[in-house]
């Protein structure tokens, strides 16, 4: 009986966890397919291709580089496969817009060329320097060996400054401006923007010794002659290689955003990281304590693997930016593929960047908050309501009317109280490791399992008779001391297709929401294969990949549900069909 217990456990509780673990939403490293790398797909195939989300009209990309204001433009350069659909030949491919939705594709920016970046332009970050003159920090690869590659700093800067497109960039022959030491030639590299403190330029990199992330710190006084400073901006043992770190200050009153060279007042600072080993990015919120040159994280801040995230799915190598012309801090993340190598290969193409989002810091200082860019609204077009629809147990209301493959849809949650809310099991707590719980209980339970107050939410991307649907909900859950509720998001690609090959994880995470007023909101940016939704207002998000077979096209459907037994009314609901912008 015992024994049958300790299988049952192993098979049906932690198949989820070691399946999500071992097979996160981006690949480890960039796996490198020689015989894939430089192969062009003949014809672009456009069936899972997302309409409005960023990116080139084929081939692999992946990490969004150096994203800043110029001259009344927004650049976006990223790391770009320009023959095949996988990982391999990168450089930094270039794109500009007015509005961050609509692109101009440029030629790419930087491409290896000098002996620092023979074997690859790798992240990196832009720095406007006095004077609204932009400086790219990068790194190179100098040597395949030892892998992923022997890693270097340069710079670039513009050759023409007078050209708002900064279409030309220089790779002065000083470069390299940072060399590894000896420890960590293969593990040291996405230089962030650089900051001033004590009237000096600073930056940090991304870095391990072994199994402890480490940022270095590096000081200048003009930008070309870099130093080591002799303790690290921040470090944490047990969590692997810390890539693309980004370092900023957010105000502690109102969603104004800062630019990266405030270092005092009224503030706290993010520090966020892309970790290697789970592929996952994480962040605390703290202090930069400008005298002792450390970023120390607040009191309570979990900072592991089961630190705050962004993004609850499939987000990895983020980078923010302040944007001036509208006193806002951004973030772009990427989307990696979920689906196979063979697939993308067959598809010519792989990632997206996903929509940018503002961020700013939560009134409570425990979280950031997220929310996509306004201009993603002029993209919205034909538009559908509903307004105080009723759904008892076991209810779906179709929301008909708009291209519900590629929608933008706003929903408000009303229910009569909390008392309903079933039980918080707290062996789930000693079942799961922290950083998989929400996720694991997300696919233990899915939208099948009853519950009290949830699952309630949206069915995207639905095929007519429900053979395929990427639900995204909540369940509420009642804690035993009941003081707190738990709230539970989910975003579940397990029944999104009827393509079992697919990698099609359940992805979820708390939100940290006030429930007094029996209300939570859930907005979703739905685009043929990707489902991008925020949780009470953004403070929650989760980005899932899905590869319906027929939930497809004008086949597509959107729902929603409750299969909880408290009765949920959508107080009210906007749905738009989205538009296609210029799009490289
Ligand atoms: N991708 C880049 C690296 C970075 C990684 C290489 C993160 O610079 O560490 O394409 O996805």
């Amino acid at each position: 009986m015992e024994i049958c217990r300790i299988v049952f456990k192993v098979l049906v509780c932690w198949f989820p966890v070691i399946f999500i673990h071992f097979d996160g939403g981006v690949m480890g490293f960039h796996n490198i397919y020689p015989e894939y790398q430089s192969l062009t797909a003949v014809k672009v195939n456009h069936s899972h291709k997302p309409v409005y989300h960023f990116q080139p009209k084929q081939n692999w990309i992946n990490d969004p580089n150096a994203p800043m204001y110029y001259k009344g433009f927004y650049h976006l350069f990223y790391q770009y496969n320009p023959k095949g659909a996988v990982w391999g030949n990168i450089v930094w491919a270039h794109s500009v817009s007015k509005d961050m939705i609509n692109w101009i594709p440029l030629k790419p920016a930087m491409v290896p060329s000098e002996w620092f970046d023979k074997y690859g332009c790798w992240s990196g970050s832009a720095t406007i320097l006095p004077g609204d003159k932009p400086l790219i920090l990068y790194t190179g690869v100098v040597n395949p060996k030892p892998e992923p590659g022997y890693q270097v700093q340069n710079y670039a800067i513009p050759a023409n400054y007078s050209d708002p497109y900064l279409q030309d960039w220089v790779k002065p022959k000083n470069n390299p401006i940072i060399k590894p030491t000896k420890e960590n030639v293969s593990a040291f590299r996405d230089p962030t923007t650089a900051w001033k403190v004590n009237g000096q330029w600073e930056m940090t990199l991304g870095s391990k010794v072994d199994m402890v992330g480490v940022s270095y710190l590096y000081r200048s006084p003009d930008f070309i002659k870099w130093t080591l400073v002799d303790h690290p901006l921040h470090q944490k043992e047990n969590v692997g290689m810390w890539e693309c770190p980004d370092f900023y200050p957010v105000s502690v009153k109102g969603d104004k955003g800062l630019d990266t060279t405030v270092t005092e007042g009224d503030i706290k600072h993010v520090f966020k990281v892309s970790l290697d080993s789970t592929r996952y990015d994480t962040y605390t919120i703290g202090k930069y304590d400008t005298k002792n040159d450390r970023y120390i994280p607040d009191e309570g801040m979990i900072d592991s693997w089961a630190s705050l995230r962004y993004d609850w799915g499939n987000f990895y190598a983020s980078k923010s930016f302040f944007d001036p012309s509208k006193h806002r801090r951004i973030i772009w993340g990427w989307a990696n593929e979920s689906s196979t190598k063979t697939e993308s290969v067959r598809k010519g193409w792989a990632g997206i960047q996903l929509i940018p989002r503002t961020v700013w810091l939560d009134p409570s200082g425990k979280q950031l908050l997220q929310w996509p860019v306004t201009e993603l609204e002029t993209l919205r077009g034909k538009h559908v309501k509903l307004i105080n629809e009723v759904l008892e147990q076991g209810d779906k209301i179709e929301v008909r009317g708009i291209t519900a493959a590629q929608a933008d849809v706003d929903v408000v949650f009303r229910f009569r109280g909390l008392d309903k809310a079933e039980e918080y099991d707290t062996k789930w707590d000693k079942l799961f490791p922290p950083e998989t719980l929400a996720k694991s209980i997300c696919h233990m339970m899915g939208t099948t399992k009853q519950g009290g107050l949830g699952p309630f939410g949206l069915l995207t991307l639905t095929s007519k008779d429900f053979e395929e649907y990427t639900p995204v909900f909540f369940r509420v859950f009642n804690t035993q001391d009941n003081t707190k509720h738990k709230v539970l998001m989910c975003s579940d690609a397990f029944p999104s297709t009827l393509n079992h090959e697919e990698y099609r994880p359940s992805f979820g995470g708390f939100v940290d929401v006030d429930l007094s007023e029996n209300k939570i909101s859930l907005r979703s940016l739905i685009d043929h294969s990707v489902v991008e939704s925020f949780g009470a207002e953004g403070k929650t998000v989760i980005t899932s990949r899905v590869y319906p077979t027929l939930a497809v096209g004008d086949k597509v459907h959107l729902h929603v549900f409750n299969n909880g037994t408290e009765a949920v009314t959508v107080e009210k609901l906007d749905a738009w069909s989205m538009k296609e912008p210029r799009m490289n």
